[in-house]
């Protein structure tokens, strides 16, 4: 109930602007985020759903050397494309900013000003990494090594992302610089330190105390193992020329480490989405009954929970986070999400093969959210959840209601007759559900919320399949008005209920029902629990539409072909090239007569695996070669082909054939065999090869 509007600030994990997004990041963060923020919405609570792009910081600057273009060229062709997905998919951000925009510097260069003039960091000159060859000093993504808490050998200058600790560059072992391959020296610079070790005591009251109860545990755990360890000051300035100027005197060339901006970012969102709105940001940021809840993935825990934290509290002004619900990763066909692997499902991609189908993956996505462990994304989960759960479940009785009600009553709500038990009791049924999933989706449990909204999908469907209108229609029309109302109430409730999770459908259903929710003091989600009616008697519905249709094998085999070749690309890349055999003289060389032939028969040898027995046209004879290649070719498509043939190979039996010469042959980055042929040209067989 509305009765208690609390004010809610939301943020969602800036992204990188360093590519486009997938999966992952709306699996992790933002349908989760958006779900909650849609539901207090309706709830009638006032909430400011904040997000925007991460413009600045070293994966910016590596993309940008690698395209040959600006950091500003990178960012602006990313933000574009990022900020179109979340619009197509749903995710209904109050705003959507930027982090190279002026708000946000002024804003971050404030925020640094005050807590220097503070005196809250330490100014020291100490031993940096640094790279000779490229004139840099390697700090974050410039340097990796390995990780000295879990031993990951990729573990970056600032943070482990396998074991999420944060880091300082020199904490790495065998550090080496992703510029240049080179092993840094060390090189004095001087910078601005957050002393975490002085909040130590601060956060174990604020978190420990605090925050046991209501923190996920996947969160809370992470947060006190590290605090158990001991934290230690962490450099907020970066020698780098991308970034948010650090805003005091004698700091030329420095700007504010990414982690000390982005976050801030969340608040320069704030104030544009409030001055555009005509209100005032501050309660949103300052005011102790403002709810404040980050959104975030796991790799991002230490920033949100501690650091972010810190730096709220030493600059004195600021709220601190309610809750940080931060989910664990999710994983693709059995391998991690990666962007420079092109291991992923991008999400432009995804509307091109599946266009008008957001709420398919929303749904997917949610019903596996990777809520307290990894999951895995697969494309026959994905098929297997659309068919059987959204078509079979949803869609199906949904449809049912709206075509017997168009056919018997021309789309006119029946006046009902008698209520039999069955219909008190699914009433009774239903009445609950709003209050289940509210419960879960508080407790930031989206796919168990889910889940109970396909239950009453379900309740649906079974009591259309029980009570069978279209069989009692022809002996008793009375109760099949009441059947029908009923039904009706169920298809009204899923209308309003799926609007956190699926939105797009839900717009479509409230179309076809023809529900308008005014705004009232009650939320329509609560009327279904208090109201007698939702849609009353004599109320006219429109048509039937499709709201969810199946998706055919087909669809799913170009999805996993699409993967595989992305699998071949990349083993082609990281394959090594073997050795060089020891040194061969001319005259060894020309000892080998290679010749193009033709094969002009082929047939697999009975009894072995591997070997078929081919007759080779090599120009000067017709003679039998016995080829390893049974197992990647069939007879057929061999014939005809041409083939390189060492001819003068001293003949050998093999399974009692003897085999008078060898095909050559090499692997593709599949492990395929491919013939060695002269590219596909017509040379008269017998040529040599020299
Ligand atoms: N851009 C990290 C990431 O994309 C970072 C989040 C910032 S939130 C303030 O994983
Ligand atoms: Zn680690």
């Amino acid at each position: 109930m509305t009765q208690n509007p609390q004010r809610y600030t939301i943020t969602a994990a800036l992204p990188y602007t360093n590519g486009p997004i997938h999966i992952g990041h709306l699996a992790g963060v933002y349908v989760p985020a958006d779900i909650y923020s849609r539901f207090l919405r309706m709830q009638g609570h006032d909430v400011a759903f904040v997000c925007g792009s991460d413009e600045h910081g070293v994966p910016i600057t590596i993309k940008a050397k690698k395209e040959g273009i600006t950091p500003q060229d990178v960012v602006d062709k990313y933000n574009g494309i990022i900020k179109k997905s979340f619009e197509e998919f749903g995710i209904s951000f109050d705003n959507y900013s930027r982090t190279s925009g002026k708000t946000h510097h002024d804003t971050a260069s404030d925020f640094f000003r005050k807590m220097y003039e503070d005196g809250k960091f330490i100014e020291e000159t100490t031993k940096q990494l640094y790279d000779a060859e490229a004139g840099q000093f390697l700090a974050d993504r410039f340097v990796t090594g390995t990780c000295p808490k879990c031993g990951n050998e990729e573990a970056y200058g600032d943070q482990c992302e396998k074991c999420g600790t944060s880091l300082n560059a020199t904490d790495l072992i065998n550090p080496k610089s992703t510029i240049t391959g080179a092993v840094p020296t060390l090189k004095e610079t001087r910078h601005w330190f957050l002393p975490l070790d002085q909040y130590e005591d601060w956060l174990k009251e604020w978190i420990l105390k605090g925050h046991k109860a209501d923190w996920k545990s996947n969160v809370y755990g992470q947060v006190k193992s590290w605090i158990d360890d001991g934290l230690r000051a962490r450099a907020v300035t970066r020698d780098l020329d991308w970034g948010i100027p650090v805003p005091v005197e004698g700091a030329d060339g420095k700007v504010l480490y990414v982690w000390f901006d982005a976050p801030i970012g969340y608040i320069s969102s704030t104030k544009e989405w409030a001055e555009r709105e005509g209100k005032d940001w501050e309660p949103y940021w300052k005011d102790e009954n403002t709810k404040l809840i980050h959104f975030i993935g796991k790799d991002n825990i230490v920033f949100h929970c501690i650091i972010f934290p810190v730096m709220l509290k030493a600059h004195g002004d600021y709220i601190l986070p309610e809750n940080v619900p931060a989910n664990e990763f999710l994983n693709l066909e059995g391998n991690k999400l990666s962007t420079s692997k092109n291991w992923a499902v991008w999400l432009h991609e995804y509307l091109e093969d599946f266009p008008e189908q957001q709420d398919v993956l929303r749904y997917v996505l949610t019903a596996n959210a990777p809520e307290t462990k990894d999951n895995d994304f697969t494309w026959k989960d994905f098929q297997a959840r659309n068919n059987n759960e959204l078509v079979a479940i949803f869609g199906n009785f949904i449809n049912r209601v709206i075509v017997l009600t168009n056919k018997y009553y021309n789309g006119v709500i029946p006046q009902p007759e008698a209520f039999l038990e069955i219909d008190e009791k699914t009433i009774a049924e239903l009445k609950a559900y709003p209050a289940v999933i509210a419960s879960s989706i508080q407790k930031y449990r989206f796919r168990e919320a889910q889940g109970e909204l396909m239950n009453l999908a379900r309740l649906g469907n079974k009591y259309l399949a029980d009570e069978e209108p279209w069989k009692v229609i022809k002996e008793d029309e009375a109760r099949v008005k009441t059947i029908m109302y009923v039904a009706l109430q169920i298809a009204s409730a899923l209308a309003t209920l799926s609007e956190p999770f699926l939105p797009f459908t839900s717009a479509k259903l409230k179309k076809m029902l023809n529900q308008q929710e005014e705004i009232s003091e009650i939320p329509a989600w609560d009327k279904i629990e208090t109201q007698k009616t939702l849609l009353p008697a004599g109320h006219q519905i429109g048509k039937a539409e499709l709201l969810f249709s199946k998706i055919e094998d087909t669809a799913i085999e170009k999805q996993l072909e699409k993967l595989q070749a992305t699998k071949a690309a990349n083993e082609m890349e990281n394959q090594k090239a073997e050795p060089q055999k020891d040194l061969a003289t001319f005259d060894d060389f020309t000892k080998m007569d290679l010749r193009v032939g033709k094969i002009l028969e082929a047939e697999k040898m009975p009894k072995t695996k591997k070997l078929m027995k081919l007759k080779v046209d090599t120009g000067i004879d017709q003679r039998t070669i016995v080829s390893g290649i049974a197992e990647h070719f069939s007879a057929e498509e061999i014939i005809g082909k041409q083939v390189t043939v060492l001819v003068n190979l001293a003949p050998r039996a093999l399974r009692g054939v003897e085999s008078e010469g060898m095909i050559l042959m090499t692997e593709n980055a599949e492990g395929k065999l491919v013939f060695v042929n002269p590219d596909g040209e017509n040379v008269k067989a017998g040529t040599i090869i020299s």
